[in-house]
């Protein structure tokens, strides 16, 4: 299908970018912003990773998409200078030859620093061709933009990413997060924390939800923290308001 055809079938005045705030670890400061899709039409939400396969089926559509995304992203990080901009990616994109060159065109083209975005590799999908996707991610990192491992802990390739490519960042599973108030789930945070630290990577915890959970991950060393505690995901326009404020979406006593 010519990409024109594509781009057309993909109804984007349906699809929208809602942002969920991330914040230091003692809540008081919001430091990036992670897009989330969000589908307008017909009932309001978040558009699901299996929405996006039945939307999205066609893989050149998908890849359509992808790049709608990170241009909105890109393009509405520039109103918020002081924040970061993480945008989900699928692994099959990275095995893209020209995915750095094409994105680092496109940053050029919005007028957004590369330290200003950060990609944050879904786990759920395997890296298979290694080598061009190291070759797009060293690219990418020597012109500022940061990568992260989202979801690390729930897909088999974790260590395996580690050990093959340059990351900056990992971000603790909300399945994990959830459960530290018991034995197992909390060895298993401190263990991820404790490999981050020894490896020299940031580390987010996703889906924080309660007070309890903000002290434990807190007292266990985590840089950044996002959750429902902090803020859901909302609009371009309430993280301009949080942005000029100056306000943590949620002032919390860790
Ligand atoms: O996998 P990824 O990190 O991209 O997931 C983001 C998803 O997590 C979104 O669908 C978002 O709505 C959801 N989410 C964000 N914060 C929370 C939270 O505090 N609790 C739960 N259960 N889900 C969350
Ligand atoms: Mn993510």
């Amino acid at each position: 299908m010519p990409e024109a055809a594509i781009r057309n079938s993909i109804v984007f005045d349906d699809l929208t970018l809602h942002y969920q705030p991330q914040v230091s670890a003692d809540g008081a400061r919001i430091v990036a912003v992670e897009a989330l899709l969000r589908v307008l039409r017909p009932t309001p939400r978040l558009v699901t990773p299996a929405d996006v396969l039945t939307l999205f089926s066609a893989p050149a559509a998908e890849e359509a998409l992808d790049w709608w995304v990170l241009r909105r992203a890109c393009s509405d990080a520039r109103g918020w200078p002081s924040l970061t901009v993480s945008v989900n990616v699928v692994a099959a994109r990275f095995h893209d030859p020209h995915f750095a060159d094409r994105l680092l065109e496109m940053l050029a083209e919005v007028g957004l620093d590369p330290h200003r975005l950060e990609l944050e590799i879904v786990e759920g999908a395997y890296i298979e061709d290694f080598d061009s996707a190291l070759a797009n991610i060293n690219a990418l990192r020597a012109r500022g933009v940061r990568i992260a491992i989202d979801d690390f802990g729930t897909g088999y390739s974790s260590l395996t990413y580690l050990l093959k490519i340059p990351v900056d960042k990992l971000k603790i599973d909300k399945s994990f997060v959830a459960g530290v108030g018991l034995m197992r789930s909390a060895a298993i945070v401190h263990a991820v924390i404790a490999l981050a630290r020894a490896l020299g990577l940031k580390i987010t915890a996703e889906g924080v939800e309660t007070d309890e959970q903000h002290r434990f991950l807190r007292a266990a060393g985590c840089h950044f923290l996002q959750g429902w505690l902090f803020s859901k995901a909302v609009p371009a326009e309430t993280i301009s308001a949080m942005v000029e404020s100056g306000q943590p979406p949620r002032r919390s006593v860790a």
